[in-house]
């Protein structure tokens, strides 16, 4: 065996797996988690609140929703550098022999898989949502959701498992008097924090600019750029994805549909005739990208009153769209009052394009970007 020498990757032992590395790597991982977790709740309730808190979403910040989001799919993003190195770092302890030595030993054991699993299938399907690859049978949102949930209470009890063990390598140098690294050689830690810092910093750049405007130019590694599309926006549903295309061509018999305790009908002339608003939006989609935009309009507001609607009344809003999810949505009264809120008829000075949801489209403050509904037809009262 003499002078053989083993590739130092495949020796799983030494500081770079080490307590104190795994410390450092998992605080790291751990705030980006906390992060993600908390953004993606917000985004959740944002999209699907229970019936009582409909009417009392927020519609401010205007930047609420698109600084939150923006978050949620960064910390995200910046979590797999850091879920490879973490799992690169305790890997050793993965497989360790016997493979069960006790009961607790055997709990810890499956919550440590409940976590790894849980952490890799969020980080892995987030990803996929981002480029809308569904390369799976189940539906993406409820899952993700369920899983985030999995997630934090796994990662509670590992936390809650290896605090002595976390509360010993918290501080740089705590090795020095719980030697646990059985030798000093190889790669030293610093390098490969330096190193981790350096893949997590090149996946943000690249990446953060589909939200990050002054990032914009470096944002190479997204599927969408936030300048490209028509109108200066870009576009995640067209109009032919949609199917509207052949009730956008008898345009000349669209009409608004307000239904409420003084319903009426407005063809889009009578609509442009009303008095229009002037308001600088954004765009945030659930994936990531978001851009702001100026759009004009007629208010939500000014249409529910004309309908009679009750003080605090919300609305359930309709596209021209047949199937698809986000075909009716609801709009809180939080969002239907604010002055902010309009149904808008056109994008940065010109008429909305069919794949920005002509002839008229939803666009309020602090709202996912899945909610801004396109090519709307009817408007109700709750
Ligand atoms: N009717 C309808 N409206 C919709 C959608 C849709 O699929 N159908 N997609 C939404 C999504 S996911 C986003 S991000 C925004 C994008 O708006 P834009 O294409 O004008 O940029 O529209 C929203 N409005
Ligand atoms: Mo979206």
């Amino acid at each position: 065996m003499e002078g053989m020498k083993v590739p130092s990757l495949l020796v799983f032992s030494g500081r770079l797996h080490d307590a104190r590395t795994a410390t450092s790597v998992g605080r790291l991982l751990g705030v980006a988690v906390v992060v993600c977790f908390g953004t993606g709740m917000v985004s959740h309730y944002l999209q699907h609140p229970p019936g009582w808190a409909v009417d009392a979403l927020p519609s401010r910040p205007v930047w609420g929703y698109r600084v939150s989001q923006g978050l949620h799919v960064a910390s995200g993003t910046a979590a797999v550098p850091l879920l490879v190195v973490k799992l690169w770092t305790v890997y050793p302890r993965l497989f360790v022999r016997p493979p069960v030595r006790s009961v607790r030993h055997a709990l810890e054991r499956v919550s440590v898989a409940v976590l790894v699993g849980a952490a890799t299938f969020e980080l892995f399907s987030g990803l996929l949502n981002t480029v809308q690859w569904y390369p799976w049978p189940f539906s993406f949102v409820p899952v993700h959701f369920a899983v985030g949930w999995l997630l934090v209470g796994a990662l509670l009890l590992h936390l809650a498992v290896k605090l002595p063990e976390i509360a010993a390598h918290w501080r740089r140098g705590a090795e020095a008097t719980v030697a646990l690294s059985a030798d000093g050689a190889g790669p030293d830690r610093r390098s490969l924090l330096l190193g981790l810092a350096a893949a997590v910093g090149a996946v943000t750049v690249t990446t953060v600019g589909q939200s990050f405007t002054p990032l914009g130019r470096v944002d190479l590694l997204t599927p969408r750029h936030p300048d490209h599309g028509p109108q200066g926006l870009p576009v995640n549903r067209t109009a032919v994805a949609a199917g509207v295309l052949p009730a956008l061509r008898s345009v000349a018999d669209w009409r608004l549909d307000v239904a409420g305790p003084r319903p009426f009908l407005l063809s889009l002339d009578e609509l442009r005739a009303l008095p229009q608003t002037e308001v600088e939006l954004p765009i945030a989609c659930v994936e990531g990208w978001s851009k702001s935009a100026r759009w004009t309009g007629v208010r939500v507001r000014d249409l529910l009153e004309r309908a009679g609607a009750p003080p605090g009344a919300g609305l359930r809003v309709e596209s021209l769209e047949r199937h698809g999810a986000y075909r009716v949505t609801e709009l809180g009264a939080e969002y239907a009052h604010d002055p902010l809120t309009l149904l808008a008829l056109t994008l940065n000075g010109r008429t909305l394009s069919a794949d920005h949801g002509f002839p008229a489209r939803v666009i309020a403050p602090n709202r996912p970007g899945v909610l801004q509904t396109k090519w709307v037809v009817r408007l109700e009262v709750r």
